[in-house]
């Protein structure tokens, strides 16, 4: 038995049972069961490539939104006007959220709160072994342009607190080779009680946008509160793409 495994059994107990070399040092992720029902978060890449031979950058967003009784969190990605060649693309959270300078090295590497490791690649038919960030590595590489995918995940935090809580993180969208192509960061989008509020501010100071939060119905925002600005008209069509998948 190597060291490790030792070491596992005398701090972790019984759960190191199903534990084998492609899991972490952590164990195997834990399954999230906490997420706050009705909460979403998106993140859209930016207009500019980090990779600046790419002049025209790839186009699209994560949408997150909590899974069925609060377990797991339900993906909903959208990719388009990827690079012609150097796929398949791949794709992850990072542990850090993109700087104002928009440099994706920054965001350095997977979300990986169980000390796993990039090596060996994800057995996306054990989806708890791989690392928390690993998107296309559990659930598909970016194989077509454009390419949408849904899917589950169990392991992902919308709640603040464990090391698989992501909503201060980003995503990564790669080449197959690993280049970093351009990231983005996530953010809430508010769920609306009532018909309160219809606006949301989302995203830093030098990039804010504001988006309408009644997102599966886009004709009531004129019930608001004032707060419909141009803005948020002029952001309108982006909204329906980002949710109309
Ligand atoms: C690791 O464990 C999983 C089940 O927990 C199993 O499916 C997989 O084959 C194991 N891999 C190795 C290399 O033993
Ligand atoms: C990765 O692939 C892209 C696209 O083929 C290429 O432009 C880039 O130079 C490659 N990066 C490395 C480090 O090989
Ligand atoms: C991004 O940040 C890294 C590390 O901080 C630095 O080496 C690199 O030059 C930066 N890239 C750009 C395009 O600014
Ligand atoms: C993100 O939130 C998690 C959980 O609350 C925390 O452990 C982590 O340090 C935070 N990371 C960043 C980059 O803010
Ligand atoms: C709007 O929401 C705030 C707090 O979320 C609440 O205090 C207020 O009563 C709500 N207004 C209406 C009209 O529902
Ligand atoms: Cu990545």
């Amino acid at each position: 038995m190597r060291l490790s495994s030792i070491l596992s059994l005398s701090t972790l107990g019984a759960s190191v049972l199903a534990q084998n070399t492609t899991t972490g040092k952590l164990g195997d992720a834990v399954v999230v069961k906490n997420n706050p029902v009705g909460k979403e978060a998106v993140a859209v890449l930016p207009k500019t490539s980090f990779f600046a031979p790419v002049t025209e950058n790839v186009k699209g967003s994560v949408k997150a939104t909590t899974g069925a009784n609060g377990v797991g969190v339900d993906f909903e990605v959208a990719f388009s006007n990827l690079p012609k060649e150097g796929g398949p693309f791949i794709y992850h959270i990072h542990v850090d959220p993109v700087d104002d300078s928009g440099n994706c090295t920054n965001t350095l590497a997977h979300l990986d709160p169980f000390i796993r490791g990039e090596d060996p690649a994800c057995d996306s038919t054990n989806p708890a072994t791989c690392q928390v960030g690993d998107l296309s590595g559990k659930y598909g590489k970016i194989t077509s342009d454009p390419f949408t995918a849904k899917f589950h995940d169990d392991f992902t935090a919308m709640s603040e607190g464990p090391g698989s809580y992501f909503l201060n993180r980003s995503i990564v969208v790669h080449f197959a080779n690993k280049t970093r192509i351009t990231c983005a960061n996530f953010f809430t989008v508010s769920a609306c009680p009532s018909n309160n509020a219809t606006t949301t501010t989302i995203g830093t100071a030098s990039q804010s946008t504001v988006i309408p939060t009644s997102t599966n119905n886009l004709t009531p925002v004129t019930g608001g509160v004032g707060a419909l600005s141009i803005k948020s008209l002029a952001f309108l069509p982006l909204v329906a793409m980002l949710f109309a998948f």
